[in-house]
């Protein structure tokens, strides 16, 4: 990819250029080898930039209203003066080559803005893949000025834990209706919750939206608090008239203010960032493990005779370990 220089793109992007913020995009998801030395640096170079951004992530099953809901309380966001990202992590489209989160068409209204910028997932990538991706995303969006960014996910796999360890605060969207299953959402997802918002709350939905909230607010009183002095509530809203989206957003502010307070969001934030590096350092690790010569030829043998149960897979590993440190 031919580039600019680095100064030229840090500062392009700290002006606010969409074409150099896309490209910077662009290079940091770039998985060529002879692209992630300038990735690096460039990540590098904008790691102090808007530490204050406040970063959202989304949840809910599809049909849920998860791009209405984006593109509705984008808008807000926009009209009362921030500038917002919309990033994703979809493992799914990759797989069944199915719904792209932050599809653009999708998000109608905020795609208009000038103020708002969607991303939508990188595909063709592993879970972990497309998180790192986010990630580093999530820095040059911040880097670029934008205070705000959702970062949107489908209950795929790990990607709500996935995603609740890259944000400050965590939503979930449900559906209107009841049932002791709570609609499929995993329960391991409640308990990543900072709020649950029952959408579709408009209509004739509207009953069916009160007996949801009424279940959940039930199943979120028996779960332990994610975040210290924060009590996880389910409201209902309306990406479809608007109902409810600025008591939300007044309630990610009060979440914000409370755990900068008690010191819980540098805290969290710390936690991530030393948990990202460790992620790195697996990744590479195993990559390196994996590209070693003398690893990859003993490899085929080893894995046949541990699935044949001629060798532990302890004696195995001990083994490739072994041949790779020489
Ligand atoms: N009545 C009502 N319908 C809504 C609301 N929000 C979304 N919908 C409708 O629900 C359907 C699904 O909305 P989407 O925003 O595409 O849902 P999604 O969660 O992004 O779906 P996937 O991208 O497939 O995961 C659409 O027909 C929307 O018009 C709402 O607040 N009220
Ligand atoms: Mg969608």
């Amino acid at each position: 990819m031919t580039l600019p220089p680095l100064d030229e793109l840090v500062d392009g992007l700290r002006a606010g250029h969409r074409t150099l913020l896309g490209r910077a995009i662009t290079l940091v998801e770039s998985r060529r080898p002879e692209d992630e030395a300038a990735a690096r640096e460039l990540l590098a170079r904008l790691r102090p930039v808007a530490p204050d951004a406040e970063r959202v992530g989304i949840t809910g099953v599809p049909g849920v209203g998860k791009s209405t809901f984006v593109d509705a309380l984008g808008v807000r966001l926009v009209e009362s003066g921030h500038r917002v990202a919309v990033l994703a992590v979809d493992p799914s489209s990759s797989v069944t080559g199915g719904s792209i989160l932050g599809d653009k068409s999708r998000m109608p209204n905020l795609a208009a803005r000038d103020e708002a910028f969607i991303r939508p997932s990188p595909s063709g990538a592993t879970l972990g893949g497309v998180a790192r991706r986010t990630r580093e995303t999530m820095t040059v969006v911040e880097a670029a000025g934008y205070d705000v960014v959702l970062v949107e996910t489908v209950g795929v796999g790990q990607s709500e834990t996935v995603v609740s360890d890259m944000v400050d605060f965590f939503l979930v969207l449900a559906m209107p209706g009841a049932g002791d299953e709570l609609q499929g959402i995993k329960k391991g997802v409640l308990e990543l919750a900072d709020l649950v918002a029952v959408n579709k709350a408009d209509g004739d939905l509207l009953p069916k939206a009160r007996e949801a909230q009424a279940d959940y607010s039930a199943a979120l009183r028996y779960l332990a608090p994610r975040t210290p002095g924060w009590r996880p509530e389910a409201i209902r809203v309306s990406a479809l008239t608007g109902e409810g989206l600025d008591d939300l957003w007044n309630r990610v502010i009060r979440h914000r203010d409370h755990t900068t307070e008690s010191g819980e969001r540098i805290r969290r934030r710390t936690a991530q960032r030393l948990a990202w590096m460790w992620t790195r350092i697996d990744e590479r690790l195993r990559e390196d493990f994996r590209a070693d010569a003398r690893v990859r030829e003993a490899l085929p043998a080893l894995q046949d005779a541990v699935s044949r149960g001629e060798k532990s897979p302890e004696e195995a590993a001990e083994e490739l370990l072994r041949r790779r440190s020489g």
